[in-house]
């Protein structure tokens, strides 16, 4: 029954020709025999699960399909949406310059990094929703981060970087580099699909026109300038370019979803996953409780409509419980158990150790013949490397707004040393974070030693029209969170939570901080690195 709904529903799919019919017939799609369909149904109150995962981005993905293929019955629960269903306008997903009630996760004004433009403000108001994009308020910081089965590979500018091998030691000192840098490495960048931008279209596209000022400034300032991999169908982009097929970089798309083109964890680890015929998921749960039982763990899982309201509570159990809720969600829920004393053997850890990546944003304001294009591909393919001198390495970011605006924008990623806590409130009930936006000043300092430079050399200055008015800095988010469950600290050197055996973290929560580069590769590495050994010695 659950498989001819799955064909029925692909049947209707190829008939309406929409978007999603032409992502379930693409490369990375499995034979539908084969998959178990997204929507095989919730999971039912009492359900006894061998593997229960939380979360379906980089790190839950990775570690369902290692389950599934070792043989385990997995269910992953995800508070967000399928998206696998067109809306009004015919598309999953709405456009970056046309935020609707797809786009913010259960807000009802649109919170963009970019608040203003040209003196306007940006922001407007939009129906509440369950919708893909979270700007998570704490204090002193926004954390953007994906809702939907796929995580934040769903909204993320897929920028796939390996760090460079010499700067590992000081990211995962208790990791074994050579062991990453040969397996682990290489399975996740093959796995997710990543690849690299044709030098020569580069040069000659008018879509990355933005990049290629932001090159030609970074090498007159004599910084060094790299092209950066990306999970972007890059056969796909060229075709759009050249009209061949439905624009979705070169429309614009990519804070709340790609329509085309984006290899996302769907398209790849969860595609692979559900393939398999023991992974099902279900969208719109919360993870709330966990707490020791008999045979394992007792696991309290809100449902929710798209208003976010929650409809039914269950009560499941799982021999084993894995932690991939994002930095944040596995910290949120990790400090909250150990502080109502449903998990009372957490360590002291548990919390501590988070970081931004030290994201910081910024423009500048070119000169007239200086042009950056009003076509601008959304997926960034390029960054400038001062990490050695400076800590900064700086992303050439789009401004994908249709239409020229001479400005060059950038995303950089700094080696900012300040690291906040999440912390258990009691009386209010609620896990807090002890950051402050002071904290993003080294930030801007290790920023500013290429971008005052490149003013310089060039006769330029920063845009103060961006974040507000007469404000140079975004410093007031990430799109990066790391840490709040760090490995070997909060869990072994494997991932294994201390003082509860059978439940893990496998997600962003791992790394301590700041990776040096955009995460996703390291957090989907370093999955694979340990789902590898508890597969080996725990089942
Ligand atoms: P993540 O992908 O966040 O997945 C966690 C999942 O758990 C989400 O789907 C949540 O909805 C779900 N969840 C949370 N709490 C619960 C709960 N209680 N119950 C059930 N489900 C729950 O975690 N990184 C790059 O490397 N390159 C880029 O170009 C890049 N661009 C980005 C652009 C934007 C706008 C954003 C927001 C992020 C970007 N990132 C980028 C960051 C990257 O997406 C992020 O590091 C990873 O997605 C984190 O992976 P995790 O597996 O830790």
């Amino acid at each position: 029954m659950q498989e001819g709904r799955g064909l029925s529903r692909r049947r209707f799919l190829g008939r309406t020709g929409s978007i999603l019919g032409a992502v379930s017939l693409g490369a990375f799609d499995l034979p539908a025999a084969a998959a178990r369909p997204l929507d095989s149904g919730p999971i039912e109150p009492g359900a006894q699960v061998a593997a229960l995962v939380v979360g379906t981005g980089y790190g839950g993905s990775v570690t369902a399909l290692r389950l599934a293929q070792a043989g385990v019955d997995v269910h992953m629960v995800e508070m967000g949406m399928a998206w696998d269903t067109p809306g009004p306008d015919g598309k999953v997903f709405a456009n970056t310059t046309s935020p609707d009630y797809r786009s913010f996760w259960l807000r009802t004004r649109t919170r963009q990094p970019l608040s203003n433009f040209l003196g306007f403000p940006l922001d407007r108001d939009i129906p509440r929703h369950t919708g893909i994009l979270d700007a998570e308020e704490w204090s002193g910081i926004t954390v953007y981060q994906g809702r939907g089965v796929g995580g934040g590979s769903l909204v993320n500018g897929g920028m796939a970087v390996t760090p460079e091998r010499s700067r590992f030691p000081a990211v995962l000192p208790s990791v074994d580099a050579d062991e990453m840098y040969d397996v682990y490495y290489p399975r996740a960048n093959s796995t997710l699909g990543v690849g690299m931008i044709d030098p020569a279209w580069f040069d000659s596209t008018e879509a990355y026109k933005y990049a290629r000022v932001g090159r030609k400034h970074a090498q007159r300032s004599g910084f060094r300038f790299l092209f950066v991999p990306n999970v972007y169908d890059w056969d796909y982009m060229k075709q759009e370019a050249a009209g061949t097929a439905t624009r979705s970089a070169l429309a614009g798309e990519i804070l709340y979803g790609n329509n085309h083109g984006k290899k996302s964890l769907p398209k790849t680890y969860l595609a692979q996953a559900r393939a398999t015929g023991r992974v099902s998921i279900s969208p719109l749960h919360r993870v709330t409780g966990v707490t020791p039982a008999a045979g394992g763990y007792a696991v309290t899982i809100e449902q929710l409509d798209t208003s976010g309201a929650v409809t039914t509570t269950k009560t499941v159990s799982a021999r084993r419980v894995f932690f991939a809720a994002g930095s944040v969600g596995t910290s949120k829920l990790l400090v909250r158990l150990k502080g109502t004393g449903a998990l009372p053997g957490l360590s002291d850890e548990v919390g501590a150790g988070w970081g931004e990546n030290g994201n910081v944003m910024c423009g500048r304001a070119n000169h007239l013949w200086d042009p950056t294009g009003s076509l601008q591909s959304s997926i960034p393919t390029a960054g400038i490397d001062n990490w050695a001198a400076g800590g900064a390495f700086a992303e050439v970011a789009p401004l994908p707004t249709g239409i020229e605006t001479w400005a060059s924008f950038y995303l950089s990623i700094t080696r900012n040393p300040n690291r906040g806590r999440f912390t258990w409130n009691a009386a209010t009930g609620k896990v807090e974070l002890d950051w402050q936006t002071a904290w993003k000043q080294p930030s801007i300092t290790m920023a500013k030693t290429i971008f005052d430079k490149i003013n310089a050399t060039e006769g330029t200055i920063y845009r103060t029209d961006l974040f507000g008015t007469y404000k140079i800095w975004g410093d007031h988010l990430t799109y990066h969170p790391l840490g709040g469950a760090v490995l070997n600290r909060a869990t072994d050197n494997y991932g294994r939570l201390r003082g509860h055996p059978g439940l893990y973290v496998m997600d962003g929560a791992l790394i301590p901080g700041n990776v040096g580069v955009n995460p996703f590769v390291t957090i989907t590495a370093l999955a694979e690195r340990n789902i590898e050994k508890i597969i080996a010695e725990d089942l």
